[in-house]
């Protein structure tokens, strides 16, 4: 890990003061939003830009960044990572400053990242946990997704206070991490309705953890233990299946989506279909996923194969080409990395086993040089998408647009100055994440962060690192993102205006006595050749071959075969009857129980 330039406690100081510190005017280049790219000059001050444009009138004290030849782009925003999170016994070890400084290294200028509240725990207490793990640490802004592990009338409380006081605006459902983090069908619609409520923003990890760890136990038992056992055990039909549901629990729910780790082009389809319904869902592809696939697993070096064992896994090799196609048309929305380093001690502990080797690789450092090569240097994007896809629609997903994610005057001086006519090659032994291995390993990419600005503050200078621990501020994200809930609150008003009662006379005539024709059910099952005392003979043991009960029309269950050795079937014995009988008739069942 490289060792950067570490002051300490500078960010105490009110951003007045240090102003004249800050004081930077960023000259000759291009400046690139999301909507446009333009010539013009940027020049901050007190941690804001506060003038774009050529010809500016600055004061004196003012430090000249020359950009020539290189562009002027807000900050990449990760709205995925795993910061010192307690996981599979140990903890990631990147921890909100080493963390954060690499971020920054690469041309991140914000986080988000996930309270990971255990299942039984208190949501509140892990918040103020994270709180204070993060505030003293942090290099960068960040801001705080919330994981609920279970529901009840607490974790409800809990999520609205979050909400209204303590700036989240996104919660977390997990459909895999049995007894950790996993939620039931029931519980994700519930946590989705209150997101609803609230105005925030629902994240899904989209797996069929339950399917996955039956698959796992046979890989184990067949004797694969190996990291490969981790890929085989989670097969993309359980990402896809997985994402399809919560799409439809979310779509019940009116409540809008965000899928983190894509991972399976299939599931970024479903995404794509649910966008074109007019569901308001997001998918967010990893740089991970984009760039790497499923051979390593077969690496014959242990900790090759590990280093990129990550939920769902690495995908075949056609995989990323699709992802990228999505998000250049925009139906995947954001870029993530979903960063949870181990060190190889750490992986180790499922040297034995795969279902224990910690989940998550590297990539917080990495993502903005691997999306330009591999988007920009190919044609995928252009500078502009790729602003989109690694800083804007981030911002707008989760409310901080145009605090964060724009080159605009008033926003935040998040900047990133980035020389992409030049390259450098990623390899664990230079780069600044806190682990000993990177799944980018020798990629050549085009696209270097030559300064930095944080807050306004200059954190990497022509490639130095001059990072201030605890300098960061937590942003918090209000509720009813407008880019999100505009459309969102329309969409389900139409929707609702197609749900009315249909108005009619009341039926009037006899309703069926349910218990009546029970006990009726029961004396003629007793009457019937082959029931108990009743009589015997081949058509009795023929009747015994379907020993499922009736369904509740009587008839045969639909499971069973309709053959018997002696010939005979299921309904000989039964009257013939002119029509069917529905319970349920068009317009709804008259009873409230669904038998
Ligand atoms: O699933 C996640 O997001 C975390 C907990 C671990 N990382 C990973 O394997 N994707
Ligand atoms: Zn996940
Ligand atoms: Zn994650």
């Amino acid at each position: 890990m490289n060792d950067a330039k570490v002051q300490i406690g500078v960010n105490k100081l009110g951003h007045h003061v240090q102003s004249s510190q800050n004081r930077l005017l960023i000259k000759g280049g291009k400046v690139v939003n999301d909507d446009g790219i333009q010539e013009a000059d940027v020049y901050v001050e007190g941690g804001v830009i506060k003038q774009v444009g050529t010809g500016l009138l600055t004061p004196g004290g003012v430090r000249v960044i020359d950009a020539a030849g290189m562009l002027i782009m807000p900050g990449g925003i990760d709205p995925h990572t795993h910061m010192q999170m307690p996981f599979m016994g140990t903890h990631s070890a990147d921890d909100f400053y080493t963390g954060t400084r690499a971020a920054l290294a690469g041309g991140t200028t914000m986080i988000i990242d996930f309270v990971a509240c255990p299942r039984g725990d208190s949501l509140m207490d892990w918040y103020n946990k994270y709180r204070t793990w993060a505030d003293e640490k942090v290099c960068c802004d960040y801001g705080l997704h919330v994981i609920v592990p279970q529901w009840g009338d607490k974790t409800a409380n809990e999520m609205a206070t979050l909400v209204k006081e303590k700036g989240i605006n996104s919660f977390k459902c997990f459909m895999a991490y049995r007894n950790v983090f996993l939620l039931e069908d029931d519980e994700m619609l519930n946590v989705f309705q209150a997101c609803r409520k609230l105005g925030a923003v629902a994240q899904v990890h989209a797996e069929n953890g339950k399917i996955i760890e039956r698959k796992a136990e046979q890989l184990v038992a067949d004797g694969i233990r190996g990291p490969e056992g981790h890929s085989y055990s989670r097969p993309e039909a359980m990402e896809i299946e997985a994402t399809t549901r919560a799409l439809a629990i979310a779509d019940e729910a009116n409540c809008p989506l965000y899928v983190v780790h894509v991972m399976s082009a299939e599931a970024g389809e479903a995404i794509s279909k649910a966008r074109r319904r007019g569901q308001v869902c997001y998918g967010e592809p990893i740089a991970a996923g984009l760039a790497c696939d499923n051979s390593s697993y077969q690496h014959t070096c242990w900790r090759h194969a590990a280093g990129h064992v990550l939920s769902p896994p690495l995908r075949d090799p056609s995989t990323k080409e699709r992802l990228w196609r999505m998000l250049a048309t925009g139906e995947l929305t954001c870029t993530g990395t979903d960063h949870c380093v181990f060190k190889a001690d750490q992986k180790a502990l499922g040297k034995d086993d795969f279902r224990r080797i910690p989940n998550g690789v590297n990539g917080v450092e990495d993502r903005m040089s691997v999306l330009w090569e591999k988007g920009v240097e190919t044609g995928i994007l252009d500078p502009c998408q790729f602003v989109a896809a690694t800083s804007t629609n981030a911002a707008k997903v989760f409310n901080l647009y145009p605090q964060k994610g724009r080159i605009a005057v008033g926003s935040d001086a998040d900047i990133v100055v980035w020389n992409a006519k030049e390259t450098r090659t990623i390899s664990a032994k230079t780069h600044h994440q806190n682990v000993d291995f990177n799944i980018f390993e020798g990629m050549v990419c085009h696209g270097i962060a030559e300064f930095v600005i944080s807050g306004g503050r200059l954190v990497v200078d022509e490639r130095q690192l001059k990072v201030t621990q605890g300098a960061g501020r937590f942003v918090p994200m209000p509720a009813f993102p407008p880019y999100v809930y505009n459309r969102l609150e329309k969409r389900e008003a139409a929707k609702s205006a197609g749900t009315v009662a249909v108005a009619r006379d009341a039926y009037d005539g006899p309703v069926i006595d349910l218990k009546a024709e029970q006990e009726r059910q029961k004396a003629a099952a007793k009457e019937q050749p082959g029931a108990a005392g009743g009589g015997g003979g081949p058509e009795a043991a023929a009747e015994n071959v379907f020993h499922r009960p009736p369904t509740r029309g009587g008839g045969r269950h639909m499971q069973e075969s309709s053959f018997s050795l002696s010939g005979a079937q299921f309904d000989d014995t039964k009257p013939a009857r002119s029509g069917i009988r529905t319970h349920q008739p068009p317009g709804g069942a008259s009873s409230g129980s669904l038998w």
